[in-house]
């Protein structure tokens, strides 16, 4: 038996995002998100699925609140839906939209749980889409006029803030893979996606600086890790570039203010040119007051010519895998942190989403998720040994807090530790709640 012990001032949250839990997408003079389009295109989300009602948290905060105050976490991750504050991307504010993240955050205070705003996690307003979306550059503008007013508005009660949920995915899972919104399938396209995000974000900062709002803001990539099959150099590197995409496209930029050479010039290999503007490396590389870093998955990989973007194919290790089908590979998560602080050194790291995929359902009131418990032991012992290892973890934050509309998935795979009727809506806590319910009251457990 060895306890995981953590420091007194480590943080504790749980993590949710507006289209998976909000539902009301027709109330409250919200406008329409990439979201609303794509989840009603046939054939783009399993079954059909959209988040119209979701887990109805738009009527139903108070009492996902009074879930978190029972559980003990001092930190709610939430998104503001862009179309709710602005339904047509720009121009007239939506006041029904600000009094509901009021309404949210002041119980959220009131409870002693500090909110913990992305300003970003995917519904885009479709009038911006109509538009090029991310493609065309007046997209960032009006992502700074959004967050500006947000800073403003929520200044003195929100000061926590992330910029960008899980900027590859933005970018690369929806302009290059297509299965999320808006489904496009170009790589020159996402590229240039994925540097607009993050002139996007170094602008928003740059305005929160000028602003001069009391808080701390950042940004919140999401990384993986592959481990190469063997010792052989084509191995190492195929792994590394995989590893490259997630971390040092995204955060090299924003920490050293340019792109990764040996990913420039992958992509240059594939055909791709960045266009880059004067005054875009530095405007990314605005100093952040944290790093959000989103982890859930590792492979074993190596080097096969011609396969996919990167030039590597999984080797099947026989892990055991999430209902998602994610291999669950603690030592990434301890090697990916290991890795950021290596590049980057001391960073302020929050884990800002880790948890898993299990579709227990509730069997005479109990959900008996041992998958879930055993995902979070392994993952937070590795979380503890990065720590040990001078990783800066400043806290964990749970995804998720709810069952929820999982994108491209539907309502099929259920990552929270609370189960979700979607029949009637009726949330009951799975025995991971419990297990972590202990752990934070201890600040410890036992393995
Ligand atoms: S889908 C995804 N997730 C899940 C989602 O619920 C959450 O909103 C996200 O922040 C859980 O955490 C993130 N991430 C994308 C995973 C990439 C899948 C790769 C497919 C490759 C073809």
């Amino acid at each position: 038996m060895t306890i995981i012990q953590f420091p007194k001032d480590m943080k504790w949250g749980v993590a949710t995002a507006s289209y998976q839990i909000e539902g009301a997408t027709k109330e409250g003079g919200r406008g329409l998100s990439i979201w609303d389009t794509f989840s009603k295109t046939p054939g783009k989300v399993v079954n059909g699925d959209n988040g119209d009602v979701a887990c109805d948290s738009y009527h139903r905060y108070e009492e996902d609140v009074e879930l978190m105050k029972e559980l003990g976490v001092d930190t709610y991750r939430f998104s503001v839906a862009w179309p709710r504050i602005f339904p047509n991307g720009v121009g007239k504010v939506n006041q029904e939209g600000l009094d509901y993240y009021h309404r949210l955050v002041d119980a959220l205070i009131e409870n002693d749980i500090e909110p913990m705003c992305t300003l970003y996690h995917w519904d885009l307003p479709q009038a911006l889409q109509d538009k090029g979306g991310w493609a065309n550059r007046e997209t960032i503008d009006a992502f700074v006029s959004y967050s500006e007013l947000m800073y403003k508005e929520f200044s003195g009660k929100i000061k926590k803030w992330i910029t960008l949920n899980e900027p590859w995915c933005i970018s690369f899972l929806s302009n290059y893979v297509g299965i999320h919104a808006p489904g496009n399938q170009d790589l020159q396209l996402a590229t240039q996606i994925s540097h607009h995000l993050l002139v996007a974000h170094g602008k928003s900062v740059l305005k929160f600086r000028e602003l001069g709002i009391d808080g701390e803001i950042g940004f919140a990539p999401n990384t993986t890790w592959l481990e190469p099959y063997s010792t052989r150099q084509e191995d190492i590197d195929a792994c590394n570039r995989e590893i490259g995409w997630y971390i040092e496209w995204f955060m090299d930029p924003v920490y050293k203010g340019t792109y990764p050479e040996f990913m420039v010039e992958w992509f240059k290999k594939k055909g791709v040119e960045l266009e880059i503007q004067d005054g875009d490396m530095e405007t990314i590389q605005q100093p952040i007051d944290f790093l959000g870093i989103n982890y859930y998955t590792g492979h074993i990989a190596r080097y096969k010519e011609n396969e996919g973007l990167l030039d590597w194919e999984l080797v099947e290790m026989n892990y055991d895998r999430t209902d998602i089908g994610w291999p669950i590979y603690p030592d990434g998560f301890y090697n990916v942190l290991t890795r950021i602080k290596d590049n980057y050194g001391d960073v302020p790291i929050y884990i800002t989403e880790n948890g898993s995929c299990y579709n227990d359902e509730p069997e005479n009131g109990v959900v008996q998720d041992d998958g879930r418990i055993s995902y979070f032991e392994q993952h937070l012992t590795a979380l503890h040994r990065a720590m040990e290892s001078g990783v800066n973890i400043k806290g964990y934050i749970i995804w998720s807090l709810l069952d929820n509309f999982e994108w491209a998935e539907g309502y099929t795979m259920r990552f929270g530790i609370v189960h979700v009727n979607y029949r009637t809506l009726k949330r009951t806590p799975k025995e991971s709640y419990y297990w972590l319910k202990q752990t934070i009251s201890n600040n410890w457990f036992e393995t």
